[in-house]
């Protein structure tokens, strides 16, 4: 009840700053504006990320722009921003929700803020693979997860790849459970992070993406975690000694699209914007994957100590954070929760 009434308030308040002029390119009716067939204007997109220019995340961007702009003759041009300059994650949602950006590509944990049941993609260990997570996500269980966003004035038009999440650190090598105890970890701003770190025996502080590099630098944070790509691009190794191949979260991104603009599309750029974000997804996930590969060896060259998992200590974090799962999975439902695990399974088949 309360999401709805949260989506319906939220869509009141795009169609009253529409009114007064205060959101770009919200209809000022509540009826979907076709502008773009209707006048052939040129329509801008918006698209800002977290992330850097040099990061598979942003090259994905610039293919969805070229694509859509290649199939739209023009009449869509994608604007494209990097390194929180329209906002961090929370911000550039709440804007995609005014109609005052149109595309942000969050990972799943700050999403789950606005729709809670998207907490299950960062229940650690869930996915055993990349393949596994791309059947399941690219599949009807992943299509209800995105359904669920209409509610909050937002699109799910595909799931990217942020990828699996290591632990850095300046303190020690994490090699055991036990290496954890008393970290102060920055983690993404979701509760089921924050359960999970303390399970793991650290002390975990929430913080915005845009902060991250300069708490590191600062000490406010003995260490942090993210993929190699994120660590290497984003140069961490300049402020952390210590990367360990934790692999205890695989991270999708979501590529969000705000509602009222969405809905302002003609048919057949809805259908073009639908699918340039999945194409481009598709040579992001490649180029994501290739970096979180290769970014190991570099991040040892610039002087990180890389530390493997042992299965047998990759287990006992497994057991540790199983209570925080459990109470996660309760507050989704059972239903919801075995259905992605049936999928899961049916795709290891
Ligand atoms: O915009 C990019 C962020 O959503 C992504 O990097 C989030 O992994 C993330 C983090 O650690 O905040």
């Amino acid at each position: 009840m309360k999401k709805k009434l949260t989506g319906f308030l939220v869509g009141s308040m795009a169609l009253v700053l529409a009114a007064c002029g205060g959101a770009d390119d919200a209809p000022a009716t509540d009826e979907p504006v076709d502008e773009g067939a209707a006048t052939g204007e040129v329509q801008t997109i918006r698209a800002g990320i977290g992330l850097n220019s040099e990061h598979p995340q942003y090259k994905g961007l610039e293919r969805f722009a070229e694509i859509v702009e290649e199939n739209t003759n023009g009449e869509l041009v994608v604007e494209t921003y990097h390194s929180g300059q329209l906002g961090d994650d929370r911000s550039m949602m709440e804007a995609l929700q005014l109609g005052s950006q149109e595309v942000t590509v969050p990972s799943t944990a700050p999403i789950a803020n606005f729709v809670s049941e998207f907490t299950i993609f960062d229940f650690p260990f869930l996915f055993p693979s990349n393949e596994v997570a791309d059947e399941v996500l690219d599949g009807e269980v992943g299509q209800q997860f995105l359904d669920m966003l209409d509610d909050q004035n937002l699109v799910g038009l595909a799931y990217w790849e942020n990828g699996f999440r290591n632990v850095t650190n300046s303190t020690r090598a994490i090699e055991t459970l036990e290496d954890f105890d008393g970290l102060t970890l920055r983690t993404m701003e979701n509760d089921l992070h924050l359960d999970a770190f303390r399970a793991l025996g650290a002390n975990p502080t929430p913080m915005a993406f845009t902060e991250l590099f300069t708490a590191m630098q600062q000490g406010t944070v003995d260490g942090q975690e993210n993929p190699n790509a994120t660590i290497y691009l984003e140069g961490y190794y300049e402020v952390q000694d210590y990367v360990s191949d934790t692999r205890h979260v695989y991270s999708p991104f979501v590529f969000l699209m705000s509602k009222p603009f969405f809905d302002s599309l003609s048919e057949e750029h809805q259908q073009i914007v639908r699918d340039a974000a999945i194409e481009a997804g598709q040579f992001q996930r490649e180029l994501n994957r290739e970096a979180n590969a290769e970014y190991v060896n570099n991040l040892e060259e610039e002087g990180m100590t890389v530390t493997q998992i042992s299965d047998e200590e990759r287990e006992r974090m497994v057991e540790a954070v199983q209570p925080a799962i459990e109470k996660y999975a309760e507050r989704i439902g059972e239903d919801l929760v075995n259905e992605v695990y049936e999928a899961i399974e049916a795709a290891q088949e």
